[in-house]
């Protein structure tokens, strides 16, 4: 299969059109790493052999295919709900062009071809391409107006149907080199930028995801155009008359949609948290190719907000279900946490993307807790079932909708499940990054990687047991000697740094000043730090060993005393894992435990449960209520596991957040009606 070596041929190309700006940083392309882990490389192949193909086969079931098919011909009724139901093929495509990069599958590969023979079908003349209201435009559903993007700045998704096409598009081309789904994407993207811009028609995408398409169709085609309409929607934010200031009404003021100042004066998260997720990885974009000052000022500002004040200790965000939005600074609830498992995968695209732009690791420390937590608990460990939501706990006592606790193979809004699959295969693109002579190594998974420093081939073998165990390896495998500086990422969580911001800390707090020790070849080595990486600087040649030990401490994290449901609670942190306690080791209960300090965690490799994990367990005080009228703790065994594994074993009570005294207890917790969303 033909590929197209992305980064620097790319990066040429572009320079060749006149744009010499781009992010500082470049990531080493997920194609010149083979990951060889027991971790993610399981998970990326179950994504390849069930996640994809199940995916496809509910986009044929659902009928998502068939409006395709209807569009094309011009005849029949929309059958599905949303119009934005079209992307769940797009990213299906997407994943499966980065997995076939990975594992060349050649059925895949037609399946592929013939999807987009149907897709190129649906396109009308012009190249619009939007199903649901080509297939009768007479009539369109509610979220749809009578006209073109009539609707574009509420609920009509077609410019957020493009964005999808544009990055299933550029992956596509990337991976196979092939131009069928490139030519429908350019074609859609010359009539975008002819209906907007200056002198044309102006809105804000009522959902975000266009600029980030457009900005990777302007580095496959170095076409200036689409740089220049993505930076124009992120501009035309905040510009809309018809909202209500003075509301409290998110929709009616216009935060929903980011929309209620201009983005480069905006300096906190604020409405649908994937909306905001792909604005600011769209507005990371822009800045690094245009060096716009105003907007990095932004989103620098809007990341220190959402660290520092809006996300859970598992790297969810976007704790409101009523709007799928970010809460007020602190509003982080336990019991109703919504944290779309989308917002997850949006703030992982922004945080490569905040580090690219600034080199610090404390990004690449947000993006592994997302990753390790956050995300991959969205992922059911069949890889056919899914979490939209990202319960922070269940309680028996407590009305949880179904989707809260426990997983669905698809849901009537799917985007999670297509989202989760288009992520995952390029995932080993996440693990190195380079500039000039530095080589930073940002995540620690085993893996054979080659890339080119300073003009000379170098080759880098990862050999660990991450996340269980903070003995890394690094063998160099150049053939000829090569000078570069290693920037080894030293987690902030190795340093005593839950998070970086005050919204936790451990509260055993002993590592703060602590050096990790590095050796080479078996001497221990002096190092500088240089934004959170350790920095070994020397002549490499073949077989130089470098190795890092990371503590493996049991942490318990405390949080910010403004998040009032934590208050007096701890969470349990090893590496970079946060753990919760399930029903399903605890004798059926996990609301009843307590963990004082006093409790002393022993760690213990579970191989045969839950695919393989590291269980913490202490002997720890757990209520009890007697034949209704007497309460009484008793001394039992507290087993925690990974967050990311809850779930796949039944319904039942999770909790993350430990109440360290009797008196933190809710010993009856109230009870309440959650709506289903209201999508
Ligand atoms: O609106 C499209 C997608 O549907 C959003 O990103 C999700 O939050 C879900 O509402
Ligand atoms: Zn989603």
């Amino acid at each position: 299969m033909k590929r197209v070596i992305l980064s620097f041929s790319l990066l040429a190309s572009v320079m060749a059109y006149g744009q010499s700006k781009d992010y500082p940083i470049q990531g080493v392309p997920f194609t010149s790493v083979k990951l060889t882990d027991n971790f993610w490389l399981p998970r990326i192949k179950m994504n390849a052999t069930v996640t994809i193909p199940a995916s496809f086969e509910r986009c044929e079931s659902t009928g998502r295919v068939k409006n395709f098919t209807m569009a094309a011909n011009k005849s029949g009724k929309f059958c599905t709900v949303y119009p934005f139901d079209d992307t769940d093929i797009y990213k299906t495509i997407e994943g499966a062009s980065y997995s076939m990069s990975l594992f060349p599958d050649a059925k895949l590969d037609r399946y592929v071809d013939s999807l987009i023979a149907v897709v190129g079908k649906a396109q009308e003349p012009d190249g619009y391409l939007y199903t649901a209201r080509t297939i009768d435009p007479l009539n369109v559903g509610a979220w749809v107006g009578s006209e073109r993007w009539q609707k574009e700045r509420e609920l009509s998704h077609e410019l957020y149907n493009a964005g999808h096409l544009y990055e299933a598009a550029a992956a596509h081309y990337i991976s196979t080199g092939k131009r069928n789904l490139l030519d429908i994407a350019l074609k859609n993207a010359d009539l975008v930028c002819s209906v907007f811009g200056p002198g044309k028609r102006h809105v804000a995408p009522g959902h975000e995801i266009v600029e980030m398409g457009l900005v990777k169709l302007y580095r496959i085609t170095g076409k200036a155009e689409y740089l220049a309409t993505a930076k124009d929607f992120v501009e035309y934010r905040g510009h809309y008359n018809g909202y209500d200031p003075k509301s409290n009404d998110q929709w009616k003021n216009g935060k929903y949609w980011q929309d209620d100042i201009p983005v480069a004066d905006q300096r906190e998260a604020n409405g649908h948290a994937v909306r905001a997720g792909y604005l600011y990885s769209g507005v990371a974009d822009i800045a690094a190719l245009t060096g716009d000052k105003a907007l990095l000022t932004a989103i620098d500002s809007i990341w220190a907000n959402v660290v520092g004040k809006k996300m859970y200790v598992q790297g969810g965000t976007g704790a409101i279900g009523d709007g799928e939005r970010y809460g007020e600074n602190y509003e982080l609830p336990n019991e109703t946490a919504y944290n779309e498992t989308c917002a997850a995968i949006a703030n992982i695209f922004w945080n490569q993307r905040m580090f690219q732009l600034h080199g610090d690791s404390k990004y690449v420390d947000v993006m592994e807790k997302i990753l390790y937590n956050g995300f991959i608990s969205g992922i059911g460990l069949d890889g056919k079932s899914f979490f939209y939501t990202n319960a922070m706990q269940i309680k028996n006592s407590f009305t949880h909708r179904d989707m809260e606790s426990s997983r669905s193979g698809w849901f009537v809004c799917s985007c999670c499940p297509t989202n989760d699959l288009r992520l995952l295969p390029s995932i080993p693109g996440y693990v190195y990054a380079q500039k000039d002579d530095k080589l930073f190594v940002n995540l620690f998974i085993n893996g054979n990687a080659n890339m080119k420093i300073m003009g000379k081939d170098v080759a880098i073998e990862q050999q660990n047991n991450y996340p269980w165990n903070g003995d890394l390896k690094f063998t160099i495998n150049t053939k000829k000697t090569a000078d570069f500086s290693m920037l080894v990422r030293i987690p902030g969580w190795a340093k005593g740094v839950a998070i970086p911001s005050d919204l936790y800390a451990f509260k055993n707090n002993m590592r703060i000043q602590s050096m990790i020790p590095i050796t080479v070849n078996g001497q221990s080595v002096e190092y500088e730090m240089e934004n959170g990486y350790a920095v070994i600087k020397r002549t490499w040649k073949k077989n130089d060993v470098v190795e890092v030990k990371l503590p493996m401490d049991v942490e318990r994290v405390i949080a910010n005393q403004k998040v009032g449901d934590d208050n007096g609670k701890v969470a349990l942190q090893r590496g970079p894992i946060i753990y919760c306690a399930e029903w399903a080791d605890n004798n059926g209960k996990a609301t009843n435990i307590i963990v004082p300090d006093a409790a002393n965690f022993t760690t213990t490799f579970k191989a045969d449960l839950l695919n393989g994990v590291e269980v913490l367990q202490a002997q720890v005080p757990v209520v009890e209520i007697k034949d209704n009228q007497t309460v009484q703790t008793v001394q039992k065994t507290l087993t925690a596991i990974p967050y990311y594994a809850w779930a796949n074993r039944g319904k039942g009570e999770m909790m993350i957040w430990f109440p360290q005294k009797v008196t933190d207890i809710d010993l009856v917790a109230s009870e309440l009606n959650i709506p289903e969303p209201d999508k």
